[in-house]
């Protein structure tokens, strides 16, 4: 008896696991069109699960290099510079967007030009590697659910 309640606790964990790696989703996924040097991939991270988790890297071979990057302002002038992760609060969401945090894409190895796609792996620290087919865009999407897309930079 006393086993059986033993797997009965490993199965229930493991259902746990499972739930954190889908507790993460995707939406309004972009990357800038670029004639080349550097250019940034955004999108909307939704958590539905219970903890916080944290966007910790992006890997895919578009570019040299892949920085997690946010602006601030200096004085008058809008900075960039890279974080170490990008929270995702639980039962919330962050939205990576122009002006905000963004995936920095640095020394692209081919122009993005509109139509095309690009393949970015985000890796979180709980759900884990997130594979997405980002679309080449000249201008933030539109047509997209969320409310909050023409918040321009100033
Ligand atoms: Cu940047």
């Amino acid at each position: 008896m006393k086993r059986l309640i033993t797997m009965i606790a490993m199965f229930a964990l493991g259902s746990l696991a499972q739930a954190a790696d889908g507790a993460i989703s995707l939406s309004g996924v972009w990357v800038r069109a670029s004639a080349g040097g550097n250019s940034a991939a955004y999108a909307t991270i939704a958590n539905s699960g219970a903890a916080e988790d944290r966007l910790i890297a992006v890997k895919g071979d578009v570019s040299t290099s892949i920085e997690l990057h946010e602006v601030v302002m200096d004085g008058d002038v809008m900075k960039m510079r890279p974080v170490e992760a990008i929270a995702v609060p639980a039962g919330g969401s962050v939205e990576l967007k122009p002006g905000g945090y963004h995936i920095m894409l640095i020394g692209l190895k081919a122009p993005l030009v509109e139509g095309a796609h690009v393949a970015l792996t985000l890796v979180f620290e709980a759900a884990g590697e997130v594979a997405l087919d980002a679309p080449v865009q000249t201008a933030v999407s539109t047509g997209h659910d969320a409310g909050h897309d023409h918040s321009d930079m100033h």
